[in-house]
């Protein structure tokens, strides 16, 4: 009978979920017959839980942000499945994104077959065969993948898809990417385990002692130690490890471009935040021991960067970014090592040390509590309505931030607000702040499903722009939300349109034509946003433009999600981008912090 053939497509899935892929984040298409037919035998015959479980997704571009947003969330390698090059094609920035932010997927795709006289099970028989025959299909992504493969044997399928996950799951992590042909696919192959087991990650790396002396030594006689960081946070444990080193040494930490949170918002060494910064950061001017820890743009050097006399050390998985063709900090020192390790070590070797004046560090933190305590009121201070009546993006974060409480999982993709996120949420807890690690914008509509499948029992919630909100295929990604049973809030800052843009073109041309015409980046007539998400996903929908009534709004719909539905939230709030000059509106000179380009 048809359910004893043990096909490749079935060892590949049995594979999979032996190595722990809870879900497959699919895309489907005529190179997945034998798929469909595994997921089907295991539906007849009562054996789903040998596969991973198969989440339909109607754009492949959502599949991987979904799979990415689990694994952000759980740490936990996630699989997507999808159609040939069109489907390869269709992942597009996804790809991107969860190879700059380093987070572990497996992609698998299928090949048009490769017979077409019936020589084979699986050979051509659809017209589209002819057309998906393409010469390289991995290298639509191989520029951004750590792995790509072809399976090219079932004999071998179930490593291979154990060797693509270590590959993937093993720092720096990233996506690997397989493809097999349908032949392949459809051929069978004797049932047996893959012993995932020998197929572990590989292990977390320390620094050599000598480093960790002479880092440790560096910091302890610092007179203003600085510590720099954008993603240590991927580890939670490290989280901790800075915070004890910073406490014992008295050490402030900037967090740049921070898309995962990395230092208590809330602890008196939290000195701030840096994006697309125009000005000199002084404490980055000041320093003179500078730790940057786990970052791919510790500052941007044309406009803020340390003293040429500061000593920098730069501790990281990936410490030279060889996948970056132009990348350089002028540190002492580039040192490859799993962060919570080597902060454990650095810490353990300052206090070994006895280098350490204890009684100046301590000094030091009060100083830096100061600036600190000074920076948040100003922040608190913008926490208002404007005096209009209607929502300034500052208030909308403390709005957010009050109504959902500190153990809620935040998705950021606000991108001009970007900065006004991390200055208002004021993330404490590790795993409680996440963004795309890259720049492809849509990652959080397909990320909130994924965060949402692998902490059930925590609210979702994302800040998102108007623009990027469209850009995550929201009909697909709402779908799912409602399918799968995982429901988020999501708050659109609506803009009108996409201000990051014409903040570039201000920040190159301040006194150009853009300046004194505006960018013609807006999204007028607009759409109804929420209403997509409604109409696609039965999603609460609202849009709200006076602040009076925004606490309301979104106790109502946390509420809703609270039940289990979907919410989208769309919220008005001043264009970033100031008005054309004129008369009564002076051009801007300096746009100032920006979230991204
Ligand atoms: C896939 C992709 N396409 C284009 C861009 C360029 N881009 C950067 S920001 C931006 C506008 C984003 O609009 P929105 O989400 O509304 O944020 P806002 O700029 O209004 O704050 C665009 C188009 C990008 N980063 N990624
Ligand atoms: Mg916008």
């Amino acid at each position: 009978m048809a359910d004893r053939r043990h096909t490749v497509s079935r060892a590949l899935l049995e594979a999979m979920r032996e190595a722990g892929v809870r879900y497959l984040f699919a895309n489907l298409g005529s190179d997945h017959t034998g798929i469909v037919e595994a997921y089907a035998q295991a539906r007849r015959g009562g054996w789903t839980g040998a596969l991973p479980e198969l989440v339909l997704c109607p754009h492949e571009f959502v599949a991987l942000s979904a799979a990415q947003g689990y694994a952000q969330v759980s740490g936990e390698a996630q699989a997507v499945l999808v159609h040939v090059d069109c489907g390869t094609q269709n992942l597009g920035g996804a790809v991107h994104n969860v190879s700059r932010g380093r987070v572990p997927v497996l992609i698998l795709a299928g090949l048009s077959p490769v017979t077409a006289e019936g020589e084979l099970p699986g050979g051509r028989n659809e017209f589209i065969h002819w057309l998906q025959d393409t010469a390289d299909q991995a290298g639509i992504v191989r520029g951004y993948v750590k792995y790509a493969h072809e399976i090219r044997t079932g004999r071998n399928a179930k490593q291979l898809v154990h060797r693509a996950l270590q590959i993937a799951r093993s720092e720096p992590a990233g996506p690997a990417y397989l493809v097999a042909g349908r032949e392949v696919m459809e051929e069978t192959v004797p049932a047996e385990p893959g012993g995932p087991q020998w197929w572990s990650p590989v292990a977390p790396v320390a620094l050599a002692p000598q480093v960790a002396d002479e880092i440790a030594a560096a910091l302890a006689g610092a007179d203003a130690p600085l510590v720099v960081t954008s993603y240590l946070g991927r580890d939670p444990a490290a989280v901790a490890a800075l915070t004890e080193l910073c406490e014992l040494a008295g050490i402030g930490v900037i967090e740049s471009v921070p898309m995962w949170m990395n230092f208590p918002a809330g602890h008196p060494l939290h000195l701030g935040y840096q994006w697309s910064t125009t000005t000199q950061n002084p404490l980055l001017a000041d320093a003179d021991v500078v730790l940057v820890a786990g970052s791919d743009v510790p500052w941007i050097p044309a406009t803020s960067r340390p003293s040429p006399g500061a000593r920098v050390y730069v501790l990281d998985i990936d410490p030279i970014k060889e996948h970056m063709t132009l990348w350089h900090v002028p540190a002492a020192r580039y040192a490859r090592a799993d962060l919570a390790t080597a902060l454990r070590q650095v810490t353990a070797r300052v206090r070994e040390q006895g280098g350490l004046d204890a009684a100046k560090a301590a000094a030091r933190a009060g100083r830096l509590a100061e600036i600190h305590r000074a920076q948040r009121e100003q922040w608190a201070a913008r926490e208002r309505p404007a005096a209009d009546g209607t929502v300034t993006a500052e208030y909308l974060v403390a709005c957010v931030r009050d109504a959902i409480g500190p153990d809620a999982i935040v998705l950021t993709e606000a991108i001009t607000n970007y900065p006004v996120v991390c200055e208002h949420l004021l993330s404490s807890r590790p795993g409680s702040l996440f963004g795309s690690g890259g720049s492809s914008l849509g990652w959080s509509g397909g990320a909130a499903v994924g965060a949402k499948l692998a902490a059930p029992d925590r609210t979702v919630v994302s800040l998102v722009g108007d623009g990027s909100f469209l850009f995550g295929v929201p009909a697909s990604a709402q779908w799912m939300a409602r399918r799968y049973g995982a429901p988020s809030l999501t708050v659109i800052f609506d803009n009108q349109g996409w201000a990051a843009p014409v903040m570039s073109a201000l920040m190159v041309h301040p006194s150009g034509a853009t300046a004194a015409v505006g960018g013609g980046t807006g999204f007028a007539p607009e759409a109804d946003l929420p209403g997509i998400a409604a109409a696609a996903g039965g999603a609460y929908a609202a849009t709200v433009s006076e602040a009076g009534k925004l606490p309301v709004a979104l106790r109502l719909a946390l509420a809703e999600v609270r039940r289990g539905r979907p919410a989208v939230i769309s919220v008005q709030v001043p264009p970033a981008v100031p008005p054309p000059a004129g008369p009564h509106h002076p051009a801007p000179v300096d746009p100032g912090q920006k979230g991204e380009s």
